[in-house]
């Protein structure tokens, strides 16, 4: 065995991971799909055929920024939670011609990278990255004390959270921005299920090796002997919460362990890996309300699949 191995576990992966194969309904925190594989499988989802979010939202903000732009009048500092996807952030950052831009990230890797291909696009624009858990408020750095922020948090991110925790991260933010701050937040809109199903259940596969590579990092990572070949990719509408879950379902009967824990699943138990929440207008509008924003403009494609929602605290 090597001895460095316990070094890298991060525990709290471990102890998700646990948890999550203990309880009745087996569930694993979407946030532990993105080590390098699934970034990088999560990128090449972002330019499917059937993965319109991206698309959609990235052409609507360039069709839209001007106007945003007029709404939050010059000075401002941009605070970007999650580090700046390089296809969108530019065309806000255009636009809003801002004083200063913060990413915030909890991984740091990925903040310098795109940190650094930002730099060399609006080389004189102040860039102040923030390695940080954006779940709970963060103190901004002190150079933009001073300046009225708007938020970004494009991606329909918050989708990803339940009601309660994407509340909690909207006051957060709140918090990190100061009251009379801006935020400009991407959201998912309800659609028609096939089209939903095709977007989480691509052809190529994609998806499919997202989530299965939870499970392969969990062989990699701890000492885990799951037999991955044994398991599917489901993709599932879930009407009642408004949302697609991905569920990871054993294909047969397997037993396996991890980190010495023994562990059995019959055929068709699943693990739920990931819910994506869709919003209609007023769900949309409620959520923000409760998270202690006012919403103050909205903008959707033409075909009314993905809103981005302009906010005041
Ligand atoms: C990151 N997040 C907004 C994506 C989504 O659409 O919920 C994650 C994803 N999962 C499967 N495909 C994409």
């Amino acid at each position: 065995m090597n001895l460095l191995a316990p070094n890298r576990i991060d525990p709290a992966f471990r102890a998700d991971v646990l948890a999550g194969f203990r309880s009745a309904r087996r569930a694993i925190p979407a946030r532990w799909f993105y080590d390098r594989a699934g970034s990088e499988l999560f990128e090449r989802i972002t330019g499917l055929p059937d993965y319109y979010p991206t698309r959609v939202e990235t052409a609507l903000l360039q069709r839209i920024a001007p106007e945003v732009a007029e709404r939050v009048g010059p000075g401002r500092a941009v605070v970007e939670f999650g580090s700046g996807s390089s296809i969108k952030t530019p065309h806000l950052l255009e636009a809003v011609a801002p004083a200063a831009y913060v990413p915030i990230d909890i991984s740091g890797e990925f903040l310098r990278e795109s940190a650094a291909a930002l730099a060399s696009d609006f080389p004189k624009l102040s860039i102040l990255p923030v390695e940080a858990d954006f779940m709970h408020p963060i103190a901004p750095p002190p150079e933009i004390a001073s300046l009225p922020k708007l938020g970004f948090f494009p991606g329909s991110t918050i989708g990803n959270m339940v009601a309660r925790t994407a509340v909690n991260l909207l006051r957060a933010m709140v918090e990190t921005l100061g009251v009379g701050s801006m935020l400009l937040i991407g959201m998912d809109r309800i659609k028609d299920v096939s089209v939903l199903i095709r977007a989480y259940d691509d052809p190529e596969g994609v998806t499919a090796a997202f989530n299965l590579n939870l499970l392969h990092r969990i062989n990699r990572e701890l000492d885990a002997d799951i037999p991955v070949d044994a398991f599917r990719h489901r993709a599932i509408w879930n009407d009642r919460f408004a949302r697609i879950e991905m569920h990871l379902e054993a294909t047969r009967d397997v037993a396996f362990s991890i980190e010495g824990e023994r562990f059995t699943m019959a055929a068709g138990e699943t693990i739920h890996t990931e819910n994506s929440h869709k919003y209609g207008p007023r769900d949309a509008r409620l959520l923000l309300r409760a998270g202690a924003w006012t919403p103050i403009a909205e903008w959707t494609d033409d075909e009314d699949r993905f809103a981005l929602i302009l906010a005041e605290a």
